[in-house]
């Protein structure tokens, strides 16, 4: 048993240095490739992506003040704010995503934290009605206490995303309303609770190349891996403090994801939102970097995501497809 658990863990670290992780995401393209590749390859099927479907479960009127975020109250966007979906509602496109091949569905709110009373008891409801399509249930709702984090559990929530978007440094460039200890903190809470952990973060919000190596450093030092890491690219949107950022380069994408699947190399490392501004080609490299899941159907939670024909097709051009199990 033990020499069991030793050979899944091996090659698994939680101590990566600033220096090493730099090394690794700065060097050669084509050896980063390779060296992502070979990682990914000892503990993925190469040609395999998972598909997650995204639903807004309640939309805008948040109180947080996200720079990224087109559903904070704070900023003038063209969201239209929405309470809280009946449980029907959701589980009717959870069928759909499932329909469409996707093995997990992700509810997503726009709050602070989890209200309590009837709000919290119809979310339960949504998971344990996720579950029973025999789907992964995923939710991201902000900030968890135990009991709630307790309560997901027992309806049989799979995981919890909490992003922590970027380092500790800078965060407070983006997000006052909360601290990088209130995020690790209810990812604590997650563990704790035995659902698995999403966490991972954006690129382009105007970080440098430094902010990302404390990111990964951050993510990879979580014991054990979260294991569903996104990647995202910023969706700059109209209204938002970020709205006129310039755009990344995509080639940071690929390094970032590449980065991700060396350090973390047991995780799911998820191509999230940007897909739309990527060209094809930009996608595939994203995969050769060891990205092996992606958010599928033409809405992330508020912006648009390429339409599932457009996925279809280039998921056969390059002779990938979808995992067919749930985990
Ligand atoms: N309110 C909850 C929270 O912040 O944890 C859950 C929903 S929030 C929209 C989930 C994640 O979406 C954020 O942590 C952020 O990483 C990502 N996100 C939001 N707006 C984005 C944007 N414009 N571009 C890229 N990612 C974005
Ligand atoms: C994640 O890291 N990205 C997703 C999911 N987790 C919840 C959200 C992306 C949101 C993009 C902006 C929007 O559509 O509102
Ligand atoms: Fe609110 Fe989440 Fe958007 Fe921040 S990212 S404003 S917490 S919905």
């Amino acid at each position: 048993m033990v020499l069991m658990i030793m050979s899944v863990e091996a090659g698994v670290r939680h101590d990566w240095t600033l220096d090493e992780i730099e090394s690794i995401y700065r060097a050669p393209l084509p050896d980063l490739i390779f060296r992502a590749q070979t990682v990914h390859r000892e503990h993925h099927r190469a040609d395999e992506v998972q598909g997650c479907v995204l639903l807004s479960i309640k939309t805008g009127g948040c109180p947080e003040d996200c720079a990224y975020c087109p559903q904070s109250a704070r900023y003038h966007t063209e969201v239209q704010r929405r309470e809280l979906l009946s449980v029907d509602e959701t589980l009717a496109a959870a069928g759909r995503a499932r329909d469409q091949g996707a093995t997990r569905f992700c509810m997503g709110a726009a709050w602070r934290d989890v209200p309590g009373g009837p709000q919290f008891e119809r979310v339960l409801a949504m998971v344990r009605g996720v579950r029973e399509l025999g789907m992964e249930a995923c939710c991201t709702l902000g900030m968890l206490n135990d009991t709630q984090a307790e309560a997901l559990a027992g309806a049989g929530l799979s995981a919890y995303n909490h992003n922590l978007d970027t380092s500790p440094e800078f965060y407070g460039e983006i997000i006052s309303t909360r601290t990088y200890d209130d995020r690790l903190l209810t990812l604590a809470r997650v563990r704790r609770a035995g659902i698995t952990v999403c966490s991972g973060g954006i690129i382009g919000m105007g970080e440098d190349r430094p902010v990302r190596y404390r990111l990964l450093q951050q993510l990879s030092s979580l014991d054990p891996h979260p294991e569903s890491v996104p990647v995202n690219l910023l969706v700059r949107v109209e209204g938002t403090p970020l709205a006129d950022r310039p755009p990344e380069d995509p080639l940071e994408l690929v390094r970032m994801i590449a980065a991700a699947r060396i350090l973390m190399p047991a995780s799911f490392v998820r191509l999230s939102a940007g897909r739309l501004s990527l060209s094809q080609e930009a996608q595939a490299l994203c995969f050769l970097a060891g990205a092996n899941s992606v958010f599928l159907g033409d809405k992330l939670l508020t912006t648009p995501n390429p339409e599932m024909d457009t996925d279809r097709a280039l998921f056969d051009k390059l002779g990938m497809r979808l995992r067919a199990h749930a985990v």
